[in-house]
């Protein structure tokens, strides 16, 4: 796209370019070239026009462009397209028309807010501008049965991309990622599938970054860490953590992801009191078997297995 390879060759250059050089360079119309220079100061990028001498980037403005996030990024297939959207209901939606549409596995989509983020089971996610709301399609070749691996695999990538900043993430089966106890990011997949194959996943992520959050459970990066974090080196470096993952989980099955969530979980070894179809089921939560239930071991004795439910941790693990 001739705007996006404008930006690139301002940033490369670091200096003023001139009309002339980047029509001739990129096969357009000098008239192309401003019309694009217009639609990125639109944009909010920051240019410096001079006569005679041409366009310099000087500002790049805080948002997720497809230009920012695409520019660096080292995974291949993950962010291979990025729609990014102002303000959208939920950016599951908008990703799961692209897939019936039949979008290549790996798209991405990110928008700056949401008006009706969506939570599992009908809840809302609250969005506010300055997070990370973000929604990829995947076509993993697994059993539907076994989707949910995709959450735990993701849970994972997100608390590594957390650490990577500086954080001491942790998760809480089977899809929250806490820092200081309190909940930092929410992962919702959802899924189109036939009886034996998936058809896609619709991976959602919501992470607090440099937004406000009011509630009294959430946190973000940027209260944890007492400074502005950088969004588009963060949405990269979990692309980039998330497609590692994936390619693991593809190549080598579930097992080497499972080991990596048993070690930063926080929700194994605790008391713990999960609600699965109204009924309430209070023991020690032992461990996760190979689709990602979590396995409780009840007062009685027995063990329970819970494929999916909300989980509350009573007492410390002592971890
Ligand atoms: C989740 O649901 O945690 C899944 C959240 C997924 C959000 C992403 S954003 C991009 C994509 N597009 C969407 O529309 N959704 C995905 P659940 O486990 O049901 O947790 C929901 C609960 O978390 C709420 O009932 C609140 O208590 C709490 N909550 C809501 N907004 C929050 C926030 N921003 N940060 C932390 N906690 C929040």
């Amino acid at each position: 796209m001739t705007k996006e390879e404008i930006l690139r060759i301002l940033r490369t250059a670091g200096d003023y370019v001139s009309g002339e050089t980047l029509a001739e360079t990129l096969g357009v119309s000098r008239a192309a070239v401003w019309k694009h220079i217009h639609t990125l100061i639109k944009e909010g990028y920051g240019i410096d026009i001079e006569q005679g001498r041409g366009y310099r980037l000087l500002v790049v403005p805080d948002k997720l462009y497809p230009s920012e996030v695409r520019y660096g990024l080292q995974a291949k297939m993950l962010g291979n397209k990025v729609v990014h959207l102002n303000t959208t209901g939920s950016t599951n939606t908008v990703a799961r028309q692209l897939a019936e549409r039949g979008v290549e596995e790996g798209a991405v989509v990110i928008a700056e807010n949401q008006t009706r983020g969506k939570g599992r089971l009908g809840r809302k996610w609250l969005t506010r501008s300055g997070g990370v709301w973000m929604s990829i399609v995947l076509k993993p070749n697994i059993d539907p049965m076994h989707a949910s691996s995709i959450t735990l695999l993701a849970a994972v990538s997100v608390t590594k991309a957390l650490r990577g900043a500086g954080l001491e993430a942790v998760i809480k089966w089977p899809n929250d990622v806490l820092v200081n106890g309190k909940k930092i990011c929410g992962i919702l997949t959802e899924m189109s599938a036939e009886t034996d194959a998936v058809n896609f996943i619709i991976l959602g992520i919501g992470v607090n970054v440099n937004n406000e959050m009011p509630l009294e459970t959430a946190t973000t990066m940027r209260s944890e860490l007492g400074r502005k974090v950088d969004r588009v080196k963060f949405v990269q470096s979990l692309l980039e953590i998330l497609e590692e993952d994936y390619l693991t989980f593809k190549n080598e099955g579930f097992t080497p992801i499972l080991w990596s969530w048993r070690r930063y979980s926080d929700t194994l070894g605790r008391q713990v009191e999960v609600i699965y179809q109204d009924e309430v089921i209070s023991g020690v939560a032992q461990d996760v078997d190979d689709d990602g239930s979590l396995l409780v071991k009840t007062e009685d004795g027995s063990m329970r297995k819970i494929v999916s439910g909300d989980c509350k941790h009573l007492k410390s693990s002592g971890r």
